[in-house]
């Protein structure tokens, strides 16, 4: 069954109007500006909290170059803790994109509900960004929705005063839905995505830089004093830059670093320094979404590793197959050997009888695959860029499953759904056999395949590794929690709770706390003798300064005991 794309995109460009950029406010001479405290604690920043990964552009992860989530943008890249694109049109990039509606919801897509943004925390956006030449208009969008569509939408202008200037500028907006645009959803409730809308002056492609990006909770008694008109600060990578925007006093609106802050533009006589300390930002590594112990290898003692023969049972519609070794990788490209050429398809050595998946078990797949050429939904040649899964079980003999659209963006790699998922969210509605991956113990599926591509021309195909997984369990009573925090402190103290989500109502128990934490990964070995058998979610807690804490990290994925 081919995917009907051109229906399914949800590409619905809004567009803003033009705006007049504001004159920026020249500075008189005034007092020193007062700092709230030397030392302030990072406000609760949207990204921060939900993955532990704040919107930085230090990495690729902060947000999808693919169109789709960009629009009318062209040679995005990231570099030097930078977002550079060129603006070719009226266009977009998606902080938070709610991933293409039909479509496996998977990463970081904002219709997840860890990935959903609570509008009544989060209230502010503050930017920090470049362009080469003053924009035409600008836009912050959001949606409620699993798409990008007017019913689910609502929207603001904002004012991006100065920028196209040579200088870099630091932008706050407190989110309102402006009734200007005729857009029906307020800056309240869950939200699934968000988008920054970014018009160029007419006749210009200006190139516009990002280097970060905040979705904020305002702090109380977290503001300057003494600021009557223009605000400039330095610190962390700004040098007498300008600050502004509604809110712009608000230290809440600063990544962490140390700053000093003037009225005047030409930075005479500045505030004492205020530092803006990091939020912890912990991320448990086991359990995961991922799970642990492989079915190839454990059943076939053979993982599906791509290093050699044999982990292929056999192809359709597929040229070129050459294994790579030892870096692993199956490749091919797609032809029409069996009549379809958009219809490539890897079937998976599966063994037979009881070797076959109990997929009771084994359900947590992690994809990790590559192809040459860019993405391109379009049902077309070099388009297609869309994988899927196929199967066959024993509870229903001779019915092909097939999963809903696996969106493969050329800018991941690695793909991690877990099959468990409820059949809405799992199988291909436009398909007929809507059964679950997860059939009951004694039944076994027997044929697993990866369709790579919808493309109707060849496009070479890369597939490094297959891993299906089971729920993260102990081994011989011992489960290693570990996690790893890119900002821990030397005097951090962490705590690390568990509670099962088998027994209606049960209470998080606390198993440790003391242990330090680590930049490049900590351990500790939970020992579940005394427990009673479910599925455990597991939670860190990092204790700063002494008895400050940030909020509770959740692992992606239960420990079954
Ligand atoms: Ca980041
Ligand atoms: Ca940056
Ligand atoms: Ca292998």
């Amino acid at each position: 069954m081919r995917a009907r794309w051109l229906t399914r995109l949800g590409i619905a460009p809004i567009v803003v109007a033009a705006l007049v950029g504001l004159t920026p406010l020249l500075g008189v001479a005034h007092a020193a500006v007062g700092v709230p405290g030397s030392s302030v604690n990072e406000a609760p920043d949207f990204p921060t909290r939900a993955w532990s990964d704040p919107w930085d552009m230090n990495n690729a992860d902060d947000m999808l170059r693919n169109f789709g989530p960009m629009y009318n943008v062209s040679g995005a890249a990231f570099g030097g803790g930078v977002l550079s694109f060129s603006l070719t049109g009226k266009g977009y990039i998606s902080p938070l994109w709610t991933g293409f509606p039909g479509s496996l919801q998977m990463g970081r897509d904002g219709t997840l509900a860890s990935n959903t943004i609570d509008a009544d925390t989060y209230r502010y956006v503050s930017i920090r960004m470049y362009a080469s030449a003053p924009l035409g208009g600008a836009g912050i969008f959001w949606s409620n929705c699993d798409r990008m569509t007017l019913s689910c939408e609502g929207g603001m202008p904002v004012s991006l005063s100065g920028l196209g200037d040579g200088h870099w500028h630091t932008y706050t907006f407190p989110l309102a839905n402006n009734p200007g645009f005729g857009l029906p959803v307020a800056w309240s409730g869950p939200m699934h995505g968000l988008r920054i809308a970014l018009n160029p002056a007419s006749g210009t492609t200006p190139t516009v830089q990002i280097d970060w990006i905040r979705l904020y909770q305002p702090v109380p008694n977290n503001s300057l004093s003494g600021v009557t008109s223009g605000l400039y600060y330095t610190g962390n990578g700004a040098t007498c830059e300008q600050l502004s925007g509604s809110g712009n006093t608000d230290l809440s609106a600063l990544p962490p670093g140390t700053y000093q802050f003037w009225t005047t533009s030409n930075c005479s006589g500045p505030s004492g320094d205020a530092t803006v300390v990091s939020r912890p930002t912990p991320v448990v590594t086991a359990p995961s979404l991922a799970g642990a112990g492989d079915y190839a290898t454990r059943y076939l003692r053979n993982p599906w590793d791509f290093s050699g023969p044999g982990d292929v049972a056999r192809t359709g519609n597929v040229c070129g197959s050459t294994y790579s070794s030892p870096s692993g990788a199956f490749s091919g490209y797609n032809c029409s050997v069996n009549g379809y050429i958009n219809d490539p398809q890897v079937f998976l050595h599966v063994g037979s009888g009881p070797y076959a998946i109990p997929s009771s078990v084994y359900h947590r797949i992690t994809v990790i695959f590559t192809y040459n050429g860019p993405f391109d939904l379009h049902n077309a040649c070099h388009g297609g860029t869309i994988g899927r899964l196929m199967w066959l079980d024993t509870q229903h003999p001779g019915l092909i499953m097939q999963t809903k659209d696996w969106i493969t963006y050329s800018d991941r790699a690695v793909f991690t759904f877990d099959l468990a998922a409820p059949t809405s969210q799992l199988n291909e509605e436009g398909a007929g056999n809507k059964y679950p991956f997860v059939v009951p113990r004694g039944y076994y599926v027997t044929t697993l395949r990866w369709d790579p591509n919808e493309d109707k021309c060849a496009r070479w195909f890369h597939l490094h590794d297959i891993k299906l997984n089971a729920d993260n369990a102990p081994v011989f009573g011992v489960f290693n929690v570990t996690w790893r925090d890119a900002r821990a402190a030397p005097a951090d103290k962490v705590s690390i709770f568990v509670r099962n989500t088998s027994v209606v109502g049960s209470a998080w128990t606390q198993i440790a706390s003391g242990l330090a934490n680590s930049a490049t990964g900590a351990s500790y070995a939970w020992h579940t003798a005394g427990f009673a058998h479910g599925k455990y979610r597991v939670l860190v807690r990092v204790f700063r300064n002494g008895t400050l804490y940030f909020g509770d990290f959740s692992a992606t994925g239960p420990v079954s005991v």
